[in-house]
């Protein structure tokens, strides 16, 4: 309606300018008319009159002149009669005559049409006729009509026309208000399909509405604008956004109202362990795990995870929970217990010795095994019943995390069709070619594709998903609006790159970067100015450990000033080491660390310090606050946190970061000095460049990093995840609400 008013208000405006313009026009026009009437009608009078004036004129009586004139003039449009002699003298008239009409100025009106407006009077109209006689007196008759009927009709006339102006227009808007809403409901339906994903885009294959083909383009811009839109008015929002825990919580219960969310993850974020008679919680090294504790803390749900610990067991309640974290408890963890066989075959077998090496460029084959196969469907289906077990209602936001799950988005979905399903992929996803030799290529695409959201961490990843896709399944890809549908269900791909929580916790920066310089120097038997590198891993060949070393062993032959001057402490969580590959990469980096170090080792100082333990999160801190470099050599890695952690640590801004250019943190920390890991010059340049690094060039490129890892933290990734799903629950919700008012 308000659209429609936009269009009426100006049509009513010009019609009234056009009505006030055209008065005047028609005031003249019917001026014109009348005056011709009375012209016509003083000359009927005359001629009437004519005769019986003539008779009066000869008997030369002045009143009885008089009289007759009185008694016409009681017509009430004839105002007044007067007659003057050739013979001059004055005026014979009836009684109305207005003083101005006099015989010296009759030749004024001589002209029919003429009238005149005599002061004090409204308007007259003036007519002088001659009489010629051949028995009475030459002279002039003198006929005045009253013409204020004339003005009368006129402002009559110019309402009449001001109406039906204003007629015009109601009936024109009226017509303009019926089409619009009309055409308006029509693009509503329209853009409501549109937002359905069905309507004008509907796939050929599932039937195009007849005659709407046409259609196609245009309803493509309008879908490209909505998503600009949209994207434009996200960025908006999200620029007012201070990512923080606290924004997660509010998103959480404003955009979501506090709506049921459910992790599931193959690895818990605190295990127990038993030590003798005592319990020791564990945190485990993973990425995975730092991203996401922080997520559970702020929305207090259910974290679904294998329950791997040697007292798991026995501290979780009747229904397998127990609440964390010890210290604090927020959230609950839900245990899913695995026999010795699940494990084997689902775990190392088909996620950690098949999609593993599948999905990272580090030139290990994968192995498939059908009995791996079976035990991962197994496990996938036994996660799939806990999540619907611990949904506490129909709709729960569910976000499923890593390589371990690929079926479940799918096994939930058929269980709770009203979920939303956010999966994120932590791993890079290779190209279809290298996905083709995945023996059951076709149900882990379509597994994920059960997800609502799928994410991963670089556009890179998705584009290589969406194209595997496009190659092996029968399911319509959108590149424009990167989604995939299949079977009527729709997939959004969306790049969501992880980080880390931002601030870091303040306990981690507690000690003072010159106490972790000289305390850690001590604790190795390093002399106190000695240089130090520093590198954090889990203990897998993907991480480039073997290259790293090299790259070190390389420093020292071409700069041997380092020998003895500089030494790299590596810690490497163990991790796997039931897969044969990782025994033998284990074997492999201990070999290479001792003969470095038996090549290289002055003064008691070892170039390689090699710590193969696990570490806990303070410690790992400590190590990046005390070294003056950090190296992440990857040979292919989804993002690397330990990238982000060592740039967090370092709030004095000093510290250099190698960053291997395989790893997603490489696209978003260009300060980096940004290195291939297989070319060990480059890297060994690299060293030595970070090692004489002036500070003031240190400083320059840390706050540029410190500034982006701040601002792209985890708090973000996960809010533009929950955001997007609060969107689509949105839009789903109005779909439906717009469909039972349709019905
Ligand atoms: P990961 O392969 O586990 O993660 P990464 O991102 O580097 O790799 O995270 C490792 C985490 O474990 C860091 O928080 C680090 O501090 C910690 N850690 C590593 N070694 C440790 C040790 N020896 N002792 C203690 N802690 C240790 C996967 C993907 C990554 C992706 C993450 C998150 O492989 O590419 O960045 O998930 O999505």
């Amino acid at each position: 309606m308000p659209s429609s008013l936009r269009f009426i208000v100006p049509l009513i405006l010009v019609l009234a300018a056009i009505a006030y313009a055209l008065a005047p026009l028609v005031d003249q026009q019917t001026l014109r008319w009348f005056v011709r009437d009375l012209d016509i009608r003083s000359a009927l009078i005359a001629n009437t009159i004519e005769e019986p004036l003539q008779e009066l004129l000869t008997t030369g009586k002045k009143a009885r002149i008089e009289g007759f004139f009185n008694r016409i003039t009681q017509d009430e449009r004839l105002y007044a009669l007067g007659y003057c002699s050739s013979s001059g003298g004055a005026m014979v008239s009836s009684r109305s005559l207005p003083a101005d009409v006099r015989c010296s100025v009759l030749e004024r009106w001589e002209a029919p049409g003429e009238h005149l407006l005599p002061s004090g009077k409204g308007p007259l109209h003036i007519a002088v006729k001659p009489l010629v006689s051949e028995v009475a007196p030459a002279g002039r008759l003198v006929l005045v009509h009253d013409m204020s009927f004339v003005v009368r009709r006129s402002e009559e006339t110019k309402r009449y026309v001001f109406f039906l102006f204003m007629g015009l227009a109601a009936v024109i808007s009226l017509i303009t208000v019926v089409i619009a809403q009309i055409s308006w409901r029509g693009w509503m339906n329209g853009v409501q399909s549109l937002l359905r994903g069905e309507g004008l885009l509907r796939n050929p294959a599932a039937g195009t509405q007849p005659g709407l083909t046409e259609f196609t383009p245009i309803a493509r811009d309008l879908q490209r604008l909505i998503r600009e839109l949209e994207t434009e008015s996200r960025a908006r929002d999200e620029g007012q956004i201070t990512w923080s825990a606290d924004a997660l919580r509010a998103i959480l219960h404003g955009e979501l109202r506090g709506d049921d969310v459910i992790v599931v993850s193959n690895r818990e974020p605190y295990i127990h362990q038993r030590r003798g008679d005592a319990i020791e919680v564990q945190r485990p090294a993973s990425g995975l795990v730092t991203a996401l504790e922080p997520i559970m803390r702020a929305c207090s749900g259910t974290w679904i995870a294998h329950g791997s610990g040697s007292a798991d067991r026995e501290v979780v309640d009747k229904k397998d929970c127990v609440a964390v974290p010890p210290e604090d408890p927020s959230y609950q963890i839900r245990r899913v217990w695995l026999t010795a066989e699940e494990e084997a075959g689902y775990y190392y077998g088909f996620a950690n010795e098949g999609m593993w090496p599948l999905c990272h460029i580090a030139h290990v084959r994968p192995t498939f095994r059908s009995g791996d196969w079976a035990q991962y469907v197994t496990v996938n289906r036994k996660f799939a019943k806990a999540v619907v077990s611990e949904a506490k209602t129909d709709a729960p936001i569910v976000l499923v995390q890593d390589y371990h799950f690929a079926l479940l988005p799918k096994m939930i979905r058929e269980q709770l069709p009203n979920a939303t399903v956010i999966s994120f992929w932590h791993i890079p996803w290779p190209n279809p070619e290298s996905f083709a030799i995945c023996p059951w290529r076709e149900e882990i695409l379509a597994g994920m594709l059960g997800s609502s959201i799928l994410g991963f961490h670089t556009q890179f990843h998705c584009n290589n998903f969406v194209d595997t896709v496009d190659r092996f399944l029968e399911a319509r890809v959108d590149r424009e609006s990167f989604t995939v549908s299949l079977g009527g269900k729709l997939t959004a791909v969306r790049r969501y790159p992880i980080s880390i929580a931002w601030p870091p916790e303040p306990e981690m920066l507690e000690k003072s970067v010159a106490d972790c310089r000289a305390d850690l120097r001590l604790a190795n038997d390093l002399p106190p100015d000695h240089r130090l590198g520093t590198g954090v891993d889990r203990l897998d060949y993907t991480k480039g450990i073997v290259e790293r070393f090299r790259a070190i062993e390389r420093l020292l032959e071409l700069k041997p000033e380092w020998v003895g001057r500089f030494s790299f402490v590596q810690i490497a969580a163990p991790t796997r080491s039931g897969i044969d590959e990782y025994q033998h990469h284990e074997a492999q980096v201990r070999t290479l660390a001792t003969r470095i170090n038996a090549r290289f080792a002055r003064n008691g100082s070892p170039p390689i310090v090699l710590k193969i333990e696990h570490h806990g999160p303070r410690e790992v801190y400590e190590y990046f606050r005390a070294a003056d470099l950090c190296f992440v050599s990857s040979l292919h890695d989804g993002m690397n946190l330990v990238a982000k952690e060592f740039v967090a640590a370092r709030d004095d801004e000093r510290g250099v970061l190698i960053l291997s250019e395989f790893t997603g943190a490489a696209r978003e920390l260009p300060e980096a000095l940004i290195v291939n890991p297989y070319d060990s010059d480059q890297c060994a340049v690299a060293l030595h460049l970070a090692l004489s690094m002036p500070e003031a060039e240190q400083r320059d490129r840390m706050r540029l990093m410190r500034g982006l890892v701040a601002e792209y933290n985890v708090f973000r990734w996960a809010g533009r995840m929950l955001l997007d799903a609060a969107a689509m629950r949105r839009r789903i919700h109005l779909t439906e609400k717009s469909g039972v008012l349709g019905s």
